[in-house]
């Protein structure tokens, strides 16, 4: 008997098929045959999609939440987040990262809470904002990253006459998606005003490659402000290093330095990696997939990026999203300083991290 001469199903054998599938259904219960492919997809699809936000777009819209709402108890903080068009609507920038613009007026304060989120700010432009840390006054400037490590107090004022605008990042979408969240108010009053130079924990932790013997280290940073001054000098000397012929670049043009916690080098945070890159001018970075998602913001210069079959042209200040397993390359034509955070922790807790380098085409 040929396999053509197989009888195919009777009416009564589809029935019987059509009665199980309901079964299932009112019993709340999904077969894997039927939907392998959506579940476990030979590499990631992403429901995220490659997304640019402008900063001439951004900060224009945050200077007029500025004016119309104010920032206070319940809202907790002007912040207005990088919504991907891919992900229905919901506020997140990729499944597992949240980033948004913050903008405080002059004298502007906001109050303090704490959560299991964890936080950081960076700052592209401007000063005058102070981010008291557990109490700890940490200056914001132009160039600077920021933590706030999760569950530390935290509360922003404005202490100049005028406005600043940053940008947030934090884990909010993972954590949601784990059921994770606790979230306490603070104290109405600011825990101080006091605008001292240097913060408690960088007199502590900003020494490279000393640790204060005594001191508690903990699994995020202590050290809350990684100012641009050190961050510049860093990648200057990379790349002059490389200029001179050493190596040690992670590919010709092309320096990056990570944002660690002094005590383990680990992570700064404990779910996001925070990085500076700087391209030479005439520099493209080799394509590449990462396994896990990714904002990167310019903070100096100009490129243009390719992200799959989507290519952007940014300057100063724009945001872009790159989903997991996307291809990334970076062009700059007059070099690029561009800041990276990604959810790279969590797939290395995990073991789901991969990486995929082709030559470059
Ligand atoms: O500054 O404390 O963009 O709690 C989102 C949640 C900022 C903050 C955000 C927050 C904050
Ligand atoms: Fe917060």
């Amino acid at each position: 008997m040929t396999s053509t001469d197989v009888p195919g199903p009777t009416a009564e054998d589809q029935a019987e098929l059509e009665a199980m599938y309901d079964a299932f259904d009112a019993a709340h219960m999904k077969p894997l045959w039927t939907q392998i492919g959506g579940l476990m997809p030979t590499v990631p699809r992403p429901d995220a999609v490659p997304a640019l936000w402008r900063w001439s777009t951004l900060l224009p819209l945050a200077e007029r939440a500025g004016e119309l709402v104010p920032v206070g108890r319940g809202g907790e903080r002007r912040a207005i987040a990088l919504a991907n068009p891919g992900l229905g609507g919901a506020p997140y920038a990729t499944p597992t990262l949240w980033a948004a613009i913050q903008y405080l007026g002059p004298r502007e304060e906001a109050p303090a809470h704490r959560h299991t989120q964890s936080a950081f700010r960076f700052v592209v432009d401007g000063d005058g904002v102070w981010t008291n840390v557990e109490g700890d006054p940490v200056a914001m400037r132009r160039g600077d990253l920021l933590l706030t490590p999760g569950m530390h107090f935290h509360e922003h004022h404005n202490t100049s006459d005028r406005p600043m605008a940053w940008i947030d990042g934090l884990d909010i979408p993972l954590v949601r998606g784990l059921d994770a969240g606790f979230f306490e108010e603070g104290p109405e009053q600011l825990a101080t005003r006091r605008t001292p130079p240097v913060s408690r924990n960088e007199r502590l932790w900003a020494h490279p490659g000393l640790t204060p013997v005594g001191a508690p280290g903990t699994p995020a940073s202590p050290l809350m402000a990684y100012r641009w001054k050190h961050t510049d000098a860093a990648l200057t000397a990379q790349l002059e290093l490389e200029a001179a012929g050493y190596p040690g670049v992670l590919e010709p043009g092309h320096a990056v330095v990570r944002y660690t916690n002094p005590a383990t080098a680990g992570d700064c945070l404990n779910t996001i990696r925070c990085e500076m890159h700087r391209l030479r001018s005439g520099t493209r970075t080799a394509p590449t997939r990462t396994a896990g998602s990714s904002v990167w913001q310019v903070f100096d210069g100009t490129a243009t990026v390719s992200i799959d079959a989507e290519s952007f042209d940014v300057g100063t200040g724009d945001l872009f999203a790159v989903p997991s397993w996307a291809r990334l390359s970076i062009e700059t034509g007059g070099g690029l300083d561009a800041f990276h955070f990604s959810d790279a922790p969590v797939f290395d807790a995990l073991g789901l991290a991969r990486t995929h380098t082709k030559d470059p085409a």
